[in-house]
């Protein structure tokens, strides 16, 4: 595998409209980041993700981009944006954009063109088909966000467009040779700038199987999840290789691919050597457990299926290249809220949570808030609920039958809001996040959970997480961290996480999943302990007592 320069890095997620509001709009912004710099610097952060900043109607967020080549105003303008870039390069840190093109915003000048003209140039910037009242639909594809995929052309009854996520995001058409060049010139424009790369949207959804086909329908509204679609649409690898080629590669930038479900024979195409990604993220926790008839049915992963899918994970992706390792995104529940079993979130666990994900081999990333062990909100009435995700599937939920009351609660485990909510900075008004009305929630729990106190505080999450980043970073551990083989160690042990790293060093990281006490024979006896979430440890020759959710990192 050629060594490249992130592979030593650590990378951070920000969800700008809710990191810090510089201005008191209740909105988080780019001078709100640059001021936190010295913050993500101080932890030990390299690599800094930010969710789309573009101008948008923010109908998903800002994954609805009207304009490629500016800011929203609420976020700041052009010139803030090239003062982080610059600020972040002071501090050796790197800025990643989010790359959202499988889809833009209706509000886009390319949709609204095509709308005035569809049989026009920029029809085809998109997948348009006639349409006539009581005839089917050109296929029974159903959206991420719930309905058919098949909406009605504004201004042109007679016309459909297809949308894979909102119908106010309309799927750009990567068939189209001229949509592949406005999106190369785009990524380099910003390349140019001085971004260090990009985290790439949903982007296995840009092919579509053509001619449209229908499969089998899963639920009552006679449509199909749209997983079935991508299996079975071929040649998503000739678009990659192409923004590959065109873009990245030129700029030896970073990128990383939200790709869901990829099968192991692609991984060398993926993110081997020269692949279409440096690296992809790997999604197989937050995956397992998963229903097509929505989060009703969704199963609740163990400790014990946990550590199968990291390990499984690290078998797939061998030597080829490196796995972006996460517990948590803007998509996703809080991990201590989701991993660790309900009544079992503690200081400790949330430890033991952080390090046994941390030291996997691949390119650890860090979800603004993770550092602090920031939760799931309590469960909110429907009305505050922001999320068009989590509010389509109590939707789902209550047309499954489900009353009201079962329905928020089944929303509530998996809203996209958790991880949304501001990050808690202080024990001040709206934590801190912002002097005016915070567009979202603050978590009540705030008063408890917040950095200022855990920036004092020698035992808080926020210092464990430093101790791990100096740990992967120390130039006597790094080559073995970053470059070293997972042997998974005593696997199938119920709630046990442990693993070498086998390298120049043998570290051994033993986690325990559990509350109940657990003993552990070491394969030999410990040199060094290199880390851990209590004050000692209780080790006679090779056999170790971990205590409730221990996690130990011992050099052999
Ligand atoms: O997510 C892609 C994706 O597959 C989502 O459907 C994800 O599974 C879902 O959000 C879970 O509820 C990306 C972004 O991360 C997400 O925020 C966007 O909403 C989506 O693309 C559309 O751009
Ligand atoms: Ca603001």
């Amino acid at each position: 595998m050629e060594r490249k320069w992130w592979h030593d890095k650590v990378a951070y997620q920000i969800y700008p409209k809710s990191f810090y509001d510089s201005n008191g709009d209740g909105i988080g912004d780019l001078q709100g980041i640059i001021q936190k710099l010295d913050y993500l610097k101080d932890l030990g952060v390299d690599i800094v993700w930010i969710s789309p900043i573009y101008p948008s109607p923010f109908a998903d967020q800002g994954y609805d981009i009207s304009d490629y080549y500016n800011i929203d105003p609420s976020f700041g303008t052009l010139k803030d944006m090239d003062e982080l870039i610059r600020e972040a390069k002071k501090r050796d840190m790197y800025i990643l954009m989010d790359l959202v093109v499988n889809h833009c915003s209706d509000e886009h000048e390319w949709f609204e063109k095509a709308c005035a003209d569809p049989d026009g140039e920029y029809g085809n910037f998109f997948y348009i088909e006639d349409r006539k009242e009581g005839q089917e639909l050109p296929c029974n594809w159903r959206s991420y966000f719930g309905g058919s995929v098949w909406e009605p052309l504004p201004g042109h009854p007679e016309k459909q467009y297809m949308h894979v996520f909102h119908k106010k995001q309309p799927d750009l058409n990567w068939e189209n040779p001229v949509v592949r060049e406005e999106v190369y010139k785009n990524v380099n424009w910003w390349l140019d700038k001085g971004l260090a790369g990009f985290r790439i949207d949903a982007i296995i959804n840009i092919k579509k199987k053509l001619p449209y086909k229908n499969y089998p329908t899963d639920r009552e509204d006679g449509l199909c999840d749209i997983a079935l679609m991508l299996e079975d649409a071929e040649g998503v690898g000739e678009f990659l290789g192409e923004l590959q080629r065109r873009t990245f590669s030129q700029y030896d930038a970073f990128s990383v691919g939200e790709v869901f479900n990829e099968k192991p024979e692609e991984l060398p195409d993926f993110i081997g050597d020269g692949g279409y990604f440096s690296s992809i993220f790997n999604f197989s926790t937050n995956v397992w457990g998963g229903s097509d008839k929505g989060w009703y049915d969704c199963k609740r992963i163990t400790p014990d299926a946990y550590k199968k899918c990291h390990f499984d994970a690290q078998r797939k992706v061998g030597n080829h290249g490196f796995y972006s390792n996460i517990i948590e995104n803007h998509d996703q529940p809080r991990g201590v809220s989701y991993y660790i079993p309900e009544g079992e979130v503690s200081l400790e666990s949330k430890k033991m949570l952080a390090a046994v994900y941390f030291l996997l081999r691949g390119l650890p990333f860090i979800y603004q808030g993770q550092e602090i062990g920031m939760e799931n909100l309590p469960v909110i009435p429907v009305e505050q609920v922001d999320d068009i995700s989590a509010l389509d599937q109590y939707q789902v939920s209550l047309d499954a039958g489900f009353t009201p009351e079962e329905a928020l609660k089944i929303i509530s485990l998996r809203n996209r809001d958790n991880a949304r909510t501001p990050v808690q900075w202080n024990a001040e008004k709206n934590a801190g996040f912002t002097q005016g009305t915070p567009w979202l929630m603050v978590n009540p729990n705030y008063t408890e959970i917040n950095v200022a106190a855990q920036e004092q505080d020698e035992n808080s999450v926020l210092s464990f997480y430093k101790e791990l980043i100096a740990l992967r970073k120390n130039p006597e551990y790094k080559e073995t961290f970053v470059y070293g083989d997972v042997i998974p160690f005593e696997e199938d042990r119920h709630n046990l996480m442990a693993y070498h790293r086998k390298g120049e060093k043998d570290l051994l990281v033993l986690g325990n999943f559990q509350k109940e006490e657990q003993k552990v024979t070491l394969p030999s006896e410990g040199k060094n302990i290199l880390l851990n979430n209590y004050p000692n440890a209780e080790i006679t020759g090779n056999q170790v007592k971990l205590k409730d959710y221990q996690v130990l990192v011992i050099e052999l």
